[in-house]
């Protein structure tokens, strides 16, 4: 028997509605947490695909989502779109917001739409590409639960507060690149927890601050950052602008919501969009980014978003790949199962 499923994206949404629906969720709010775990499935990101799919059941079960949110524009101004996500599940409340804010950047050159209260469990490239589709560049940023350790330090003070960045390509595929400012995601973590599998080194510490390659001595210590006091830095930088600054949790704040539920973040998020034909030419501006990324693959080094990419082709033409075991975990929270 082989440990892998080949799924066609209508059987695959099919069980991740059903799911979701059993649940309490109503039809556009697990609509678009379906879109976004599949996408993640589609594009082999393991940690942020329909694995998520029992972090939002649990989030759900353990009372940390507003079940019945709806997610609603308030008191906009300036270059700000706002969307009060009244702690659902962030997904719908970014698609709310993504036709304002393209009118903003595309009127403005420059717009930012904050979503507030939102229960945060997904990767920032869907919201990326849905930005770069519309020909603007763009800039995401979302804090989550207080698991890091800042460089020099042992005790979790950051999340693991992940920056995403695209860029519009004419005729194709944008570049973008999404990474979390720890050393490793917390997704990846619970994936080698669930594994068994140690994780790489420089990855966390344990309680006593030494370093540990063990997911749960981890998990009671500390994760670290990704290039020492630079990473530490990003993520400081991801808690002051799209907590402090727009007037919502740090990741500590939200762990202490959390209060030991193990459920899914509760925050916000700031995500900005740059129109290139207001900021200037945008031919010119498209033939020098042209340039840079002939520099980079041309010496063999490859773009971010180049294995996912990759993996979608694939997708398509043998179906969506998802581990026996995880699918049969999921088939088990449906109704009918
Ligand atoms: P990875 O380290 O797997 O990848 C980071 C980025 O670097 C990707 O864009 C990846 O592209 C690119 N990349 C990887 N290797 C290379 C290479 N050799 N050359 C060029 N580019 C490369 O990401 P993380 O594990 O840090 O994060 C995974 C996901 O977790 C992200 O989508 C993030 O949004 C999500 N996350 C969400 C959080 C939340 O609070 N909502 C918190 C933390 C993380 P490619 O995919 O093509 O390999
Ligand atoms: O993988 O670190 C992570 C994460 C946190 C919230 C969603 N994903």
């Amino acid at each position: 028997m082989t440990d892998m499923l080949h799924l066609s994206p209508e059987a695959l949404e099919s069980l991740s509605m059903r799911v979701l629906r059993h649940h309490g969720l109503d039809e556009a709010h697990a609509g678009a947490i379906t879109r976004v775990v599949i996408a993640g499935q589609r594009d082999d990101c393991q940690s942020h695909g329909v694995y998520r799919i029992l972090d939002c059941v649990r989030t759900i079960r353990a009372g940390k989502v507003n079940t019945a949110a709806q997610p609603r524009l308030v008191d906009g101004a300036g270059s700000i779109v706002r969307v009060e996500a009244d702690f659902g599940f962030a997904p719908l409340a970014f698609e709310r917001g993504l036709d304002p804010l393209t009118h903003l950047a595309r009127r403005q050159g420059i717009g930012a739409l904050v979503i507030r209260h939102c229960v945060h469990f997904s990767a920032l490239w869907p919201e990326i590409e849905a930005l770069t589709e519309r020909g603007l560049v763009a800039l995401a940023l979302t804090p989550s639960h207080a698991w890091v350790a800042p460089a020099g330090g042992r005790r979790p003070a950051l999340g693991t507060n992940p920056i995403a960045f695209g860029w519009p390509r004419s005729g194709r595929d944008p570049y973008v690149f999404d990474f979390a400012t720890s050393a490793i995601a917390r997704g990846d973590l619970e994936l080698h927890r669930r594994s068994g599998q140690p994780l790489p080194t420089g990855c966390g510490v344990d309680a006593e601050g030494r370093p540990s390659t063990d997911p749960l001595a981890v998990m009671a210590g500390a994760m670290l950052t990704f290039g020492g006091h630079k990473g530490s830095a990003l993520s400081t930088m991801v808690e002051l602008m799209a907590g402090a600054l727009i007037g919502d949790w740090l990741s500590s704040e939200s762990l202490d919501h959390d209060a030991g539920a193990k459920a899914s973040p509760c925050h916000g998020e700031l995500i900005l969009a740059f129109d290139p034909a207001v900021f200037g030419d945008s031919a010119e501006s498209q033939a020098r980014a042209e340039t840079l990324f002939e520099a980079i693959e041309s010496q063999g080094a490859r773009l971010p978003s180049q294995r996912r990419y990759a993996a979608r082709a694939r997708s398509r033409e043998q179906g969506i790949a998802v581990p026996r075991a995880l699918y049969q975990e999921i088939q088990a929270l449906a109704p009918d199962a």
